[in-house]
This record gives structure tokens, sequence and C-alpha cells, in this order.
């Protein structure tokens, strides 16, 4: 966003419908009702009317009682702290963290071999800008297997197995820079994740392209094969790409551009009347590498088809300038497109893109309707009654319109199609509904991600916590019923229901993520699940140690001073929740080893002397006591 109004943070008046007003109304009322029985005897009616309230509030009620479970997960993205968060919903309450693009010195995410591993190539960059958390899905709706997130900051995209919620792959997408819009396939199943470069690079991009002839400027639209992580192809555009979204027909993609004119300025970005929707044909992208129509650049293999103005692949659907969030409507009927710097969205229909890939229509009669829903439009949400959500960041609002009558007004007859605006605390970037981008959308819950809280909170100092914000849209009024404090910077989530997801509670022991530090053991024949050991290879030194609670398989090994010590902890307790840790003091060295699990971290034993480890995660009563010494000799 870049419009000056942006700075204008225009006070708002508090709305008087938090949760906690409310709440304290209804105890006032139920206080006021005990006081009165001492009276007067309650009558039926007041009893009714008491078991009515509780009802409603037991229907859609945000109040999840302690010990009660929540009805939805939450994958909110982490921003610029590089984490994907797993929110429990309708309470709003953190369940977990997951390390993906930065590093967490509980996890030991990022420290420990198994996580270098698999960050792979990008094993050396420490923080990312995570984005767009979106699950896979079988037949339109989430199938509970991976949720794929982007980094901005590093290109990359990583994907998180839901089995365990660790993150278990990464790659850095070549040829382009800035990953930003992601979404899965929908349908028939999550065969390929897509997402889209951000900015315009000169191809190749060796260093020999100028800073002022961009005529080799290209942006890519990129598609990932979701099970083996590798991308599969990538596609030229003409203009950047910002966000994207699949049909539910298997058969196209969408992105839009929020810099067709490929301006290198703000001032050149955002000059040109128009911009465009760019549509992806998939089965017209897979015939083209199958054809091998393709090129490469930058010395790597990945195939690149050409996908410009004029080509067989795409069509460029022009719509009001600089447009940013591309959603799917739960229906499959239609394409979305927010305007940002224009007031209104851009609805294309879905079941008009054979046509036009056919050449039988123009790119702009895909276009049936394009609703002015209020100041700054940046993404949208749907229910299952056909109504969509869309987040105003100037108007600090969320405008509820309804579709069919947008499309109704676009045809000139006399409708209105705003249902609702409602203010949100402030400024909101993504939201997002129940279900929302899926077939199973139930029109239950919104989340408002703002980003400003401004006076929602306790003051923490000059730096605020953003405001996700829970709405209740499960009647034909929105109600805001809770403000929700995060720090550093949800961009989008998901919300997905309970059912679709079923983590395990101990780790197996064939999971991928620590093969290969088993195959490690089995060379020095060592059985992890009974034996600790120390093996010495040179000045490498792997130390096998099992962890049962509360005590460490060995509480003592020497070594000597320069040598590389792996640490491999095992933790053989199948008890749920019990948790090792290993952290060797004054060596920046700690890690997560959860119940069945084998990791491993690596450091250089450069500190003479007695070196106590301890386990850092709670496990026992005699958890304090659950450490163990290593002599490094001088
Ligand atoms: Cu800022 Cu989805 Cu990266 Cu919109 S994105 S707000
Ligand atoms: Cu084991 Cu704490």
């Amino acid at each position: 966003m870049s419009d000056n109004k942006n700075n204008d943070l225009i006070e708002q008046p508090n709305q008087d419908t938090l949760p906690n007003k409310e709440r304290r109304k209804f105890f006032g009322k139920t206080a006021a009702i005990g006081i009165g029985a001492a009276v007067a005897p309650m009558t039926a009616a007041m009893f009714a009317s008491m078991a009515q309230a509780k009802a409603a509030e037991a229907a859609n009620s945000p109040f999840v009682h302690p010990g009660d479970l929540d009805e939805y997960y939450g994958f909110w993205s982490g921003g610029h702290s590089g984490e994907v968060r797993i929110m429990g919903l309708p309470s709003m309450r953190e369940l977990m963290r997951i390390p993906v693009f930065n590093i967490d010195s509980a996890t030991g995410w990022g420290l420990t071999n198994e996580s270098k591993r698999i960050k792979g190539d990008s094993v050396d960059i420490l923080a990312g800008d995570s984005h767009h958390p979106h699950m896979s899905m079988t037949d339109g709706r989430y199938n509970g297997k991976y949720v794929f997130i982007n980094d901005k900051a590093n290109s990359r995209v990583a994907r998180i197995r839901c089995n365990v919620m660790k993150t278990d792959k990464m790659i850095t997408i070549p040829n382009v820079q800035a990953i930003h819009g992601l979404r899965v396939q929908k349908v028939p199943e999550t065969k390929y994740v897509i997402c889209n470069g951000e900015f315009e690079i000169p191809m190749n991009n060796d260093g020999k392209a100028t800073l002022e002839d961009v005529s080799t400027y290209r942006s890519l639209f990129n598609v990932i094969d979701a099970e083996k992580m590798e991308v599969a192809f990538q596609v030229m555009v003409d203009g950047n790409l910002d966000n994207t979204d699949a049909d539910y027909d298997g058969k196209y993609f969408a992105s839009t551009s929020y810099n067709s004119e490929m301006g290198m300025t703000l001032s050149e970005m955002i000059t040109p009347e128009r911009d465009h929707v760019v549509v992806f044909s998939l089965a017209r992208c897979e015939a083209a590498l199958k054809a091998g129509q393709f090129k490469t650049y930058n010395d790597n293999n990945v195939p690149v088809l050409d996908g410009r103005k004029g080509s067989e692949l795409t069509r460029y659907i022009p719509v009001p300038k600089s447009p940013h969030g591309l959603n799917t409507s739960s229906d499959g009927k239609y394409f979305v497109a927010n305007g940002k710097l224009s007031p209104t969205v851009s609805i294309i229909a879905i079941n008009k893109l054979d046509d036009l890939f056919s050449d039988k229509i123009k790119p702009r009669d895909t276009i049936v309707a394009e609703p002015e829903v209020g100041l700054g439009p940046l993404h949208t949400a749907f229910d299952n009654r056909g109504n969509a959500y869309t987040t105003l960041f100037l108007d600090s609002q969320i405008a509820k319109w309804n579709v069919e009558d947008a499309i109704k007004a676009y045809n000139g007859e006399k409708v209105n199609y705003i249902r609702q605006k409602l203010d949100v605390h402030y400024q909101p970037g993504h939201n997002h509904t129940s279900q929302g981008e899926t077939r199973d959308a139930d029109g239950k819950w919104l989340v408002s991600l703002c980003k400003f809280s401004k006076d929602r909170f306790l003051p923490v100092g000059p730096l605020r916590p953003e405001n996700d914000q829970l709405i209740d849209i499960s009647g034909d009024e929105m109600k805001l019923v809770h403000d929700g404090p995060t720090f550093a910077e949800p961009h989008d989530c998901i919300i997905v229901h309970r059912s679709k997801v079923k983590p395990q509670k101990l780790w197996t022991r064939d999971d991928p993520i620590f093969a290969e530090t088993l195959a490690m053991a089995e060379k020095d024949g060592v059985d992890v699940m009974t034996q600790s050991k120390v093996i010495r290879d040179g000045n490498k030194v792997r130390v096998y140690m099992t962890s049962i609670a509360p005590n460490f398989g060995l509480t003592e090994f020497k070594v000597k001073l320069g040598d590389e010590v792996t640490m491999i902890v095992t933790n053989l307790d199948m008890v749920e929740d019990v948790t090792h840790g290993f952290c060797m003091t004054n060596h920046g060295v700690q890690m997560e080893v959860g119940p069945q699990a084998t990791s491993s971290v690596t450091f250089i034993a450069n500190k003479p002397g007695v070196q106590w480890y301890y386990c850092n995660w709670f496990c026992h009563a005699l958890h304090m006591e659950m450490r163990g010494r290593m002599l490094v000799e001088a």
C-alpha cells in the first residue's frame, strides 16, 4: 500500500460490541435476577429467557470454557517473524508456533542437523517473511496433510507436515525474487502449489543487465510439485504478479498484477489506468511443457514457459489499476480481484474462461460485475450464503456484500448489494472465513487481520501489536466478538475444522525427518533406542544418548578441545506430552527431543573444562536433575 492516507490513522470510536462488555452486561443481568429472586421468585419466563440466552451463546460463542476444545484450527502466518502459528478458534488462543524461516531456540529449528537438512540450500539464511499459509486439498476440501507457506524475503516455499506440525521441506525458487501470493490446486487434489514471483528481475540476472534498461525484467508464475517439493515449471508473464488462487475445476489459476507497465519507481508503478488479472490454463501449460516449448535461465534447468501477452497459455483481463487480493468464491463460480487503489472489486466468471481461451469472447467479457465496496479493498472472503466480505484498508471496515446482487446491479437492476459495513480496528489486510477457501465454507466466523491496534490494548512502547479480530457472521449481521493482539505480522490465515486435522501424539520411529540421522547411527553400529555411546572419528565425535524422564543415557563423556561434537539424543518415553530437550551450556546449542524422536545438533567443543548439559523442556519432578557433564580435555 502506498497511499498517503495510510499514515492518516484517523481516530475511530470504540465499538461497544466488545465481548467483555457483552459478557459483563450478561453477568450484570443475571446478578440482577439473582437479587430479584430474593424478593420475588423467578418466573418461568425468566428461566426461559436465560435458557435462550445460553443456547444462543452456545450456538456461536467465542467463549471456549477452560478445558473445552476449540472447533477450528487456525493457521496463521507470522509475517517477518518467519514462523507459522496455530490458533484455536473461536477462542483465539495461540496453541503452537511452528518455526519455518526463522530460527527458534526452544525447538532448535535452524540449529539441529535435521532442520538444517530440511532448509537445504538456504541453511545460512536465518530470517524470513511468511505471508500465505494454505492447506492441501482433495476435491476442493482441506485434507489435513500439508500447510504450504511462502517466504517473500528470500523467495522460498516451505511445507509443514500436519501429522507432526513441523516444517518438512523447504525450497528456494530460482529465476524469481520475492515469492508472494501462494495457493494450492484445489481439484482434483493438490498436485501443485502455485505462487507468484513479485519483483521483476532481469532474465538472466547475472550482473550484465543495467538499472536503466528494464527490457529484460520479468516476473514468473511458479508451479511446484506438492509431493516432491520441486518446481515443476514456471511461466513468464507481462507485468509483475501479486496474489493468486485456483478454481474448483482443476483448469485455471489466476493472479493479480499491480505493475503491468513494469515501472521501477512508485510513481511509475501507479501511473497506468488499468492493470490486469492473468489467467493460466493448466492443461495448456502442461501440454507446452510436454512438447518441450520452454527455455531455461540463470544456469538452472527449471523449464520456463512463455506466457506473455499473445501466448496460448494465458489470458490478460484488464481491471482497475493496482489490484491486490485474488479470491475464488467458495461456490466455485468466480475469481474476485480486489481493487486496492480502486474502490471496486472485479468479478470474473470462471465459466466464461473456456470461451475466453478459445477467443470467442474478449477479456473484459468475463467480468460480470465490478461493485463499489469502499476504500482500499484488499482481500475478500466468502460464506455459504452467497455473501462476500471484503477488507477495506483505508476505511478500516469490512464490507459485506451479496455477489448475485452485485451482478444484478452491474446489469442495471436497482438493487443494493451492500449488506453491512463493520468497523474493524484498524486497517485490515487479509481476512478469512471459516473454511471459506474450500467447498466447506460454513459461514460461521470471519477473522480480520488488522495491521494497526492503536488504542485497543495497553500501550507497550512505540511498537504495537497488530489486532486479529474475530467476527461472528452466522447471523444476518456481522458482530465483532474478540480482539486478539498479535506480534509481527500475520499476513494471512486459514480456518480449518478440527475434524480435518489428525496430528500424532508421539513421533513414529520411521519419520523421514530423522531418517538420515538414524542411517548415520546404523553406520556407527549404534541402536539409538537401547544404547548410549561415544564414537570418535578423527576429530569428529558423535555422542549417542538416550533420554527417559528424568535420565540421560550418559551422565558424563569426554572430548578433546577443538573436537566437532554431534549430540544425537533419542527420547525413549512413550508418554504423550513428555518432551525432553538438550542444551549444552555456554555453547548456543539447544533443541527439543519429542517423545519417540531422535534429534541431533553439532557444535565445536571450544571451551576447555567441565561443561554441563541439561534437559531444557520440563519433563519430570526431577527435570532439574536431568543433566550431565562433558569434560573438554585441553
Ligand atoms: Cu500484504 Cu497477502 Cu502478502 Cu495482502 S498480502 S494485505
Ligand atoms: Cu527431560 Cu526435562
